[in-house]
């Protein structure tokens, strides 16, 4: 009657923005991931545990447009279990402030999905999780799986064959994730909203989309080199060249700040020092650092004394979600 997941946020090397079908989630493009130890969702769902569907986040219940999110992934496990109008309760509790604008969401969707199948006993194959997971974020069906992720854009118009695929485990290669965290409030555009106008309204979308193949390959084969080098030239560029593309929109999207350009400027003052490390960022001002483990304790300490960080997380590459 009860399940437990965790699930862990991911960040993408190779974005994802852009979509084929925004009620499904089905992308225009691949992307990338490398699942994230250090910033977790522990989810239980419930059955009998509420009248009707109830969700809460770290103690606190949702907004009505979050828990309309978390049903679509609730609904169609409902679906496939045959237990069509059953409510569940679910509470959710982040390892991570849920308020530092990291990707919650992907560790929350992830979690979601695989504790809602547990609860109403489906035994569903992984690539079958991610894309129930899918259907409440996008990029939660990568969190499915651990260590590097590809997700796989697929062509069936249903979006069954739209999941993440694992590339490599966690153990393969350990580059240390520095997460500089410097604004704590949501994000004022959704990804979502924010994907719809960038489509709609940037005349440099189709380009966007069109180079995902070539940063695809160039960083699955630097994966493969374990070559963090050749890994930050095909990331930092993907990450800039979805920003540019944001903020070509009409109106214009920037989600990046002041202090995000300062410490993109301090990755690269260190990289001129010949430090192995390089940044990315998501839908939000927080930048995180990928380098070599070596080099963790000096770009930490080197980002620590930007003006306008709050906060430093450490993480690196981890498990995908499971049952507990
Ligand atoms: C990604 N992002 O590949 C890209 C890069 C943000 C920038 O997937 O609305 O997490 O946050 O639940 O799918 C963000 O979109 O959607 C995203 P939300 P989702 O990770």
């Amino acid at each position: 009657m009860k399940a437990t997941a965790v699930a862990r946020a991911n960040i993408a090397l190779v974005k994802y923005w852009g979509n084929l079908d925004a009620r499904l989630n089905l992308p225009a493009a691949g992307s990338l991931s490398v699942t994230l130890a250090g910033l977790e969702t522990r989810t239980t769902v419930t059955r009998g545990g509420a009248s009707r569907d109830r969700l809460m986040i770290n103690g606190d219940a949702v907004s009505p447009a979050a828990l309309t999110r978390a049903r679509r992934v609730m609904d169609a496990a409902r679906a496939l279990a045959g237990h069509d109008s059953e409510p569940l309760l679910v509470e959710s509790v982040n390892s991570f402030p849920t308020a530092a604008g990291l990707a919650s969401s992907a560790s929350g969707m992830a979690a979601l999905a695989v504790a809602t199948a547990g609860a109403l006993g489906l035994e569903l194959p992984p690539e079958q999780l991610s894309t129930l997971a899918r259907l409440g974020s996008g990029s939660a069906c990568r969190s499915i799986f651990g260590g590097f992720v590809l997700w796989r854009p697929g062509s069936r118009p249903d979006g069954s064959d739209s999941h993440g695929v694992q590339l490599h485990p966690a153990e393969y290669w350990g580059p240390r994730v520095v997460v500089v965290v410097v604004a704590e409030q949501p994000k004022p555009v959704s990804s979502s909203e924010g994907m719809a106008l960038t489509a709609a309204t940037s005349p440099y979308h189709q380009a966007w989309l069109q180079g995902a193949d070539r940063d695809l390959r160039q960083a699955r084969a630097a994966i493969a080199a374990r070559d963090l080098g050749s890994l930050g030239q095909v990331a930092q560029r993907s990450c800039l060249r979805m920003h540019a593309n944001m903020a070509a929109t009409d109106p214009p999207l920037i989600y990046l700040t002041s202090s995000s350009w300062r410490i993109i400027e301090g990755v690269q003052r260190l990289q001129g020092q010949g430090v192995p490390a390089f940044f990315t960022a998501d839908a939000g001002p927080n930048i995180k650092v990928f380098c070599e483990a070596e080099a963790e304790a000096k770009v930490a300490s080197e980002m620590g004394k930007i003006p306008g960080v709050k906060q430093i997380i450490h993480a690196r590459p981890g498990e995908g979600a499971a049952l507990v």
